[in-house]
């Protein structure tokens, strides 16, 4: 049913109204960015109504509330999806035509609030989107950063970090709410002092600095169920406002300190992806959100539960990888310290309502701080975490009597450093990965020693995506296509996208269903003249590889690859070619040099190849600026070919592959992450898989690594492609790319030659590509491929992933909203 201000009279009243309001403008005067605003006015006032509703429903039926803690929640812009999911999107494009006014245009005005860096709080995203949609109640705890992640620009070539002011124009989706504001304090020392009213000893945090923690809430519109959950968001303030309280000295010194703590804690998200950079102010952000989420959810549980014992029956708390897992003695400290709690009480509390998923087996991502720097910063959490690394200690040397090695490998404490992984495994209910290979690669390599000594805690949970956002919103013309055929249900079931399987051989769905590939093309195309100034042709094959760029994801062996097919068609301009559009779109950190320059080979090669008339544009490369979840949304639509190469074992579960299989695009991939479970439904004659498999690339590492220069000696064309990184083919500086050459052929310090195996599979790399090139040219047979893999696509979805939890892990009610 659609809500009575989505008639399209009241709502254009409505935007009017809000214009004038607003702004003391008519809509003819009003700029494209002032009627974004005054549209989003008139939605949220829908979206408020039911928000209120939904917490009544709260209230009365007290149903247990997951807290999803994460460090980063990719939300993507919010007009169209909050549009999507009230079921009002058609109804209000219309409207907006009827005022002579574009819904994408509009849409376009938004801001992408890019409060996350890739994959880990995409997931975040779609997880909010899940358990509002069905029916649970969730909070999203994260922080908001005043700059997200960096805008992006290619200049000469190369990366430029422009800072992400999202908030500059106001964010018409945010709520202030000073009157749940909680403090957060650093530094200091603890004392002890004697409690006359126990009898005995109590620990006293003195000399801390504090921060004021505000939230600001952000509406998560679940889909057509009248649920709307929260995204809080917590902003710093100082506490004391020095100007006016502050004429001694000392206490205008420490005014200033508080200011500044205060300015700097949420300034910006760390561009990091899986990579720690040991940073104090990191360490101060995730204490800072984690201190307040906890006080908050803890406030809001008494405020109609009296034993503080019984929390887990209503409370619970995912920490999306190890970033919040100070969680873990936070919640101790205020069960302790504030709610009066002995040890064996409070931790027997925490144990039941804290669990980790982890995301990431890259070494140089896992977490673990300085002790110096933690317990100065946070010195009571840090002595909880003693006692808590003391106990275990006792636990494990009960278990393995005399094994000193395990402790070595095990301890939450070791080398002068604290491990936020090992905190959160010996505190968390349950620990899971995010796809079954990398959870078996969790249990039998990297957390080895702990599943043997409590597997029970141990799961695996697929990850997934929202359809509603990347199918419904970002392929309007395949959703209603999908829509025409098997009926809606797919929005909120996606195993029924298995109905279009019976259409997979008729010539005519084949013919709409490509149709609407080539449409997509064509968007993605002028998109990329208006961007890129290149000229692609819609009738070339879209080959794609999104996401950040990381070595181990091997954006340099898909270059290579295109290095190689140039040299062909220069060497062989007679042989039969498909003509090929190579698309990459991906942010590097701003401090990983060797994934700049890598940005940087992709468009020098770009420069070369585009230019290069004697190719009669057969082969076009393509770098988009600024890839994000909004031009995302348009890129997936539009690709034939979703590239997920990284080296196996190293992609816990990649998201991106399941957005590009639900839009119809086959995988060309290694056998990692959730590719395996894509190849499993969509059987491996649907997918292009290649390279070594995680086993052997493990067994390589653990017996030190291979030697590339075997295949570079021994192979002319591959030589002949590292050659041109260095021989002045794609740079007058001959330079310019020796280090990316080094890097596949020379051990450097502790790093391996090769150390992702780009050698190793180039030539099976190439082989799969040559054979997608075959399938390509078989019209039929490719439609049929394309078919199935959104048809399989059903496994995918973030509300398979998040009922996956519900039932395992979180234990949720179902709420419902009248
Ligand atoms: C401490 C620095 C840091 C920052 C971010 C370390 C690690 C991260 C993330 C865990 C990296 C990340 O986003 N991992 C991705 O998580 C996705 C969601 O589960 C997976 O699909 C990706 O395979 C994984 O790389």
């Amino acid at each position: 049913m659609i809500d009575k201000q989505f008639k399209k009279e009241a709502f254009k009243e409505s935007v009017k109204e809000n214009v004038k309001f607003l702004y003391r403008k008519k809509l003819e005067e009003a700029t494209q960015e002032q009627i974004f605003q005054a549209v989003c006015y008139t939605v949220k006032d829908v979206i408020i109504d039911n928000w209120l509703e939904t917490q009544n429903a709260y209230k009365e039926q007290d149903p247990k509330t997951v807290y999803y803690m994460s460090m980063e929640f990719l939300m993507g812009r919010a007009l169209g999806n909050n549009l999507i999911n009230l079921t009002a999107y058609k109804e209000v494009k219309e409207a907006l035509d009827e005022l002579g006014l574009d819904l994408n245009v509009i849409e376009d005005q938004e801001p992408d609030p890019a409060l996350g860096n890739g994959g880990l709080g995409r997931l975040a995203a779609c997880f909010l989107d899940s358990l509002a949609t069905l029916n649970y109640s969730a909070y999203g705890c994260g922080i908001r950063y005043r700059y997200g992640m960096f805008k992006q620009q290619i200049k000469d070539g190369y990366q430029v970090e422009v800072p992400d002011n999202w908030l500059k124009d106001g964010y018409p989706f945010e709520l202030r709410r000073p009157e749940y504001a909680k403090e957060v304090h650093f530094g200091g020392y603890v004392d002890v002092e004697y409690d006359p009213a126990t009898g005995s000893n109590k620990f006293v945090h003195k000399g801390y600095q504090a921060v004021k923690a505000v939230p600001f809430d952000m509406p998560i519109v679940g889909y057509n169920n009248k649920i709307v959950n929260t995204l809080r968001i917590w902003d710093a303030e100082p506490i004391v406002d020095f100007e006016l309280d502050s004429f001694d000295k000392g206490d205008y010194k420490k005014a200033v300190e508080q200011e500044n703590l205060a300015r700097n804690i949420v300034e910006v998200l760390y561009p990091n992806d899986n990579h720690m950079a040991g940073k104090e102010l990191r360490l101060k952000q995730q204490y800072f959100f984690v201190s307040a989420s906890l006080q908050a959810a803890i406030d809001k549980y008494k405020k109609n539960h009296k034993d503080i014992m019984k929390l887990h029956e209503k409370v619970t708390f995912q920490m999306n990888d190890t970033h919040p897992t100070v969680a873990v003695a936070e919640l101790m400290r205020i069960l302790m310290d504030e709610e009066g709690l002995g040890w064996d009480d409070a931790w027997s509390v925490t144990t039941k309502c804290v669990a980790y998923t982890n995301h990431t087996i890259m070494a140089e991502a896992l977490e673990k701080w300085p002790v110096e720097l933690f317990s100065r910063l946070l010195p009571r959490v840090y002595q909880i975490i003693e006692e808590i690394n003391r106990r275990f200690i006792l636990d494990i040397q009960a278990k393995y009597p005399g094994n000193y090695d395990k402790i070595k490998k095990m301890a939450i404490l070791y080398d002068g450093q604290v491990k936020m992984a090992h905190l959160a495994i010996v505190a968390g209910y349950s620990v899971n990965g995010v796809a079954k290979l990398h959870t078996e690669i969790l249990k039998k390599q990297e957390l080895k020693d702990f599943y043997e000594m409590m597997p029970e805690k141990f799961n695996n949970k697929t990850n997934g995506i929202t359809q509603r956002r990347f199918l419904l919103h970002g392929n309007q013309l395949l959703a209603d296509w999908v829509t025409d055929h098997i009926g809606p249900e797919w929005i909120t079931d996606l195993s029924q996208i298995s109905k279009l399987k019976v259409y997979v051989d008729d010539e005519k769905a084949q013919q709409e269903f490509m149709n609407i590939k080539y449409q997509n093309k064509v968007r993605l195309a002028k998109y990329i003249l208006e961007h890129n100034g290149v000229e692609v042709n819609p009738r070339s094959i879209f080959d794609v590889q999104v996401k950040r760029l990381h070595e181990y994801k091997r954006q340099l062996l898909n270059i290579l690859h295109v290095i190689y097919l140039y040299d062909q068609i220069k060497k062989h301009p007679e042989m039969d070619f498909y003509p090929r559009t190579f698309i990459f779109g991906a942010k590097a950190s701003a401090g990983y040099a060797r994934a700049k320059k890598i940005i940087k080979l992709i468009n020098s090669v770009a420069d070369v190849v585009n230019n290069d008339a004697s190719i009669e544009g057969k082969l076009k490369v393509v770098f988009i600026e600024n890839y994000r979840v909004s031009n995302a949304e348009m890129i997936f639509a539009a690709a034939d070919v979703s590239e997920q190469i990284s080296t196996a074992s190293k992609e816990a579960s990649g998201t991106g592959n399941m957005k590009f299989m639900l839009n119809g695009a086959p995988t060309l991939g290694t056998m990692d992450g959730a590719n395996v479970e894509i190849v499993d439904e969509v059987g491996k004659e649907n997918a292009f898989i290649f390279g070594l498999s995680a086993d052997e690339v493990i067994n390589y590492e653990n017996n030190g690594g291979y030697d590339p220069r075997v295949i570079y000696n021994t192979d002319d064309e591959i030589r002949q492609v590292l050659t041109e990184l260095v021989n002045g083919t794609f740079s007058s500086d001959t330079e310019l790319f020796r280090d990316l050459y080094n890097s596949l052929l020379n051990q450097n310090g502790g790093e391996r030659a090769d150390q992702y195996f780009i050698l190793a599979d180039f030539r099976s790399y190439a082989a799969a590509q040559k054979k997608v090139e075959e399938a390509y040219k078989d019209e039929k047979g490719w439609a049929r491929m394309a078919m199935l893999n959104t048809a399989c696509a059903g496994k995918f979805t973030s509300d398979r992933t998040i009922q996956e939890y519900v039932d395992d892990i979180w234990h949720l009610d179902k709420v419902f909203v009248k």
